[in-house]
């Protein structure tokens, strides 16, 4: 099922670093909110107090490796926790769920940026989420460079994932595109080369569709 079946609808945002996904997020909910939606933002890894612990675990840079498959399972163990402690509350209270990254991350950036396999990340999907899938995923496309020069810009001490190399990140954006093109339904691609208020503007409207189809009003 999808959150569509449930109470509340499941928004995801994607792309690589910088894309400007995080930027939308405030946008997105004041239009939710707008439309009479209570609205609750997080975001992947982390969105509750445990999870975030996990987020620094795995994103902090330090002397330790953490091996591709051990960086997947603390991916999901963070899901895990997110999903039964804030996502599926909200959702089952009727709140609408408004998340920047989720399990397509896992799959773009260990599946196709580290060689995870697709099967093994599918099955840690089915068992930590189950049937629940996003019902709107907002790519957010940029070229690798300028994403990563928005993202130098913005931080100047890069993570254990910002710091990997621009092949990485140009599998990281095929795989995206990939998704989307084989799911066009659940994704809307938004050009995020175009300046942040038409970008802001694309993303309330394919939330506004949304929230239009669930009432059963034209879009
Ligand atoms: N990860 C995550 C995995 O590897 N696997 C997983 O399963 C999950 C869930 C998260 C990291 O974890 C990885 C992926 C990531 O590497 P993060 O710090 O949350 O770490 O990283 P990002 O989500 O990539 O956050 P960023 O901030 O880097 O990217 P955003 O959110 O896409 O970009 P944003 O909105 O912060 O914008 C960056 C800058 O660009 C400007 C903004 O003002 C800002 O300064 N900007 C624009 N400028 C001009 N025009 C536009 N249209 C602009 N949009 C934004």
């Amino acid at each position: 099922m999808t959150a569509a079946n449930a109470a509340g609808k499941f928004v995801t945002l994607e792309g690589i670093e910088g894309a400007g996904k995080s930027s939308l997020v405030t946008a997105i909910v004041g239009a939710l909110e707008r439309a009479g939606h209570v609205v609750c933002a997080t975001r992947e890894p982390g969105g509750t107090t445990l999870a975030e612990r996990v987020r620094q675990i795995v994103l902090e840079p330090g002397p330790e490796t953490i091996s591709a498959t051990t960086e997947t399972l603390l991916m999901f163990a963070a899901r895990g926790i997110h999903l039964d402690n804030r996502i599926r509350p909200a959702l089952a209270a009727g709140e609408w769920v408004v998340c920047d990254r989720f399990t397509d991350a896992t799959r773009a950036y260990q599946g196709a940026g580290r060689g995870v396999s697709h099967g093994l990340i599918e099955a840690l999907a089915s068992s930590i989420h189950g049937d629940l899938q996003p019902d709107l995923t907002l790519l957010v496309d940029v070229p690798v460079e300028l994403g990563l020069a928005r993202a130098r810009q913005r931080q100047q001490v890069a993570d254990r994932i910002e710091a990997q190399t621009v092949a990485f990140f140009t599998r990281v954006r095929s795989c995206y595109l990939a998704l989307a093109a084989a799911d066009a339904k659940r994704y809307r691609v938004l050009d995020g080369t175009q300046s942040l208020e038409q970008v802001r503007a694309a993303a309330e409207r394919a939330v506004l569709e949304l929230a239009a189809t669930q009432r059963g009003l034209p879009t």
